[in-house]
């Protein structure tokens, strides 16, 4: 008997469709919401039930005390949250057990310790983890915060205490940069984060990103997922994701998988969570936060290990153990995802919004396609652009980046402009193919790729024009039968 026999997901998008299609292989019962601007959303005609939260497009899912109340009044037993929007709220954690429902997560005391980033590397660093030096915890003080980025050297890296994402983020050079970039690193972190705390940290030259998937129960059973290597980046939103890093020493890898494991042990943890790490030239390791959340990535994990990371997560949220031990996974070949974003690369990526006449996605083995997405579905402006995300896998780290020019290719997309283009010229690039990028890596190599970029276009439609042209012939007789 399952403890959890209905589920609300307080999400959208992919991400719903997602924990639906877990929750039906779990003979779980699943409840979608939706905002006014997603009444075409695949996911609500995909749950057993669906309600509608009608404030407005965002609030809607941010709503704590609706969605509550409409998982109380639906019978449910659980709460999804996905990632972003809830998923990272202890206060909507708290809410939910308050309720008497389960939170598909971590406890809301992990929640907040690792939403706190100078306490997360405080506690962290308590279990074995190596951080990078600087300030020991928040400074809202320009003095106090000067004097501290003298004393660890320049450059420095002003980071906001309770942000993410980039927001509030300056890199400091020397020391008559400070106080400027002080000033308005706080003032960026009061109107994204509603607190102007800020803390200083050694700037690391073009590091990797590096990052540990982990599983863990309630009984202190913790077994890691390899890690995903998210160097390939622009302005801190990820553009492909890597399971396992294409080009990191065997050393650096065991030091990540054991430090990893260890310390979420020793913190108790309980959940799926991610550990990010930051790998400089020299092959450091260093621990910058931790994501207590799902991660939009989470599937070329799931393609490496087998593992779903979704129905082991709301088995964990259950009370269950875990079905395996670190040394029964077996993991096999490398997985890559592209996420397909409606952008117009060309023109500063501005977001681009309208009618997604034809989608084509591609198949055949090892290609996955995370998406809510059909023909004739409208791109709203309310949301982030990203409109599917493809997943290749293959036994070596060649054949997949073979797999995922193919599919790429195959992928065909007609209504909004996307950035597939620029996917195309990536794995054409004999630095990706060869596994040498960090994260300056798509700033550096954008304008080379922009040619590129204009050719495949053109050439694509060339290719449906030749097509179109052909069939215009047949209809209306003017076949050349003799060629
Ligand atoms: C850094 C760093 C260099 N040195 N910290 C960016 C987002 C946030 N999660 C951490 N980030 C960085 N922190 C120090 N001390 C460089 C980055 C960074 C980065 C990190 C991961 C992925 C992409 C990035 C792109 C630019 C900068």
């Amino acid at each position: 008997m399952r403890k959890i026999r209905k589920l609300l997901i307080a999400n959208r998008g992919e991400i719903a469709l997602r924990i639906i299609r877990a929750c039906r292989e779990l003979e779980i019962e699943s409840v979608a919401i939706f905002s006014e601007a997603d009444i075409d959303g695949i996911w609500l005609r995909k749950a057993d039930e669906c309600y509608p939260i009608l404030s407005n497009p965002i609030q809607a899912y941010l709503d704590t005390e609706k969605i509550v109340s409409l998982a109380l009044k639906a019978g449910c037993d659980a709460i999804h949250p996905g990632y972003g929007f809830l998923s990272e709220s202890p206060e909507f954690a708290r809410a939910c057990e308050e309720a008497g429902l389960i939170f598909v997560g971590p406890r809301p005391e992990h929640i907040a310790l690792f939403g706190d980033k100078t306490a997360s590397k405080e506690a962290m660093k308590k279990v074995g983890l190596p951080v990078i030096e600087g300030s020991e915890s928040a400074v809202t003080d320009k003095e106090e915060a000067r004097a501290i980025a003298r004393k660890t050297g320049f450059p420095v890296i002003i980071k906001a205490a309770f942000g993410g994402g980039g927001r509030g983020m300056r890199i400091v050079e020397k020391e008559e940069a400070f106080d400027e970039l002080f000033e308005s690193a706080v003032k960026e972190a009061e109107k994204f984060f509603g607190r102007g705390d800020v803390f200083i940290e050694k700037y690391v030259k073009n590091p990797r990103h590096v990052e540990i998937q982990i599983v863990a129960d309630r009984y202190g059973n913790v077994v890691h997922l390899k890690e995903r290597d998210c160097s390939i980046q622009r302005r801190h939103q990820k553009v492909i994701e890597i399971a396992p890093s294409p080009r990191l020493s065997d050393a650096v890898r065991r030091e990540l998988y054991r430090m990893s494991a260890k310390a979420i042990f020793r913190l108790g943890y309980e959940s799926v969570g991610t550990i990010e790490f930051l790998i400089d030239e020299n092959d450091a390791i260093y621990f910058i936060e931790m994501n207590t959340r799902v991660q939009v990535e989470h599937p070329v994990t799931e393609m490496i290990s087998g593992i779903d990371i979704i129905k082991r997560m709301i088995e964990i949220a259950e009370g269950d153990k875990l079905r395996f031990l670190q040394e029964e996974l077996n993991f096999r070949g490398y997985a890559v995802e592209f996420r397909i974003n409606a952008e117009d690369v060309q023109n500063g990526f501005f977001p681009s919004t309208g009618t997604v006449e034809r989608f084509i996605a591609p198949g055949g083995p090892g290609v996955r396609i995370d998406s809510s997405v059909y023909d004739g579905y409208a791109i709203s402006p309310h949301y982030d652009s990203m409109v599917a995300k493809l997943i290749v896998w293959d036994l070596d780290w060649r054949s997949a980046v073979a797999k995922a020019r193919r599919a790429l290719d195959e992928f065909y997309v007609e209504g909004v402009k996307t950035n597939i283009p620029l996917h195309r010229a990536i794995v054409r690039d004999p630095d990706f193919i060869e596994g040498r990028f960090d994260t300056g890596y798509l700033d550096k190599k954008l304008d080379r790729f922009n040619l590129q970029m204009q050719n495949s276009i053109e050439e694509e439609e060339r290719r449906v024009e030749k097509i179109a042209d052909l069939i215009r012939k047949i209809k209306t007789g003017n076949v050349d039968y003799r060629l």
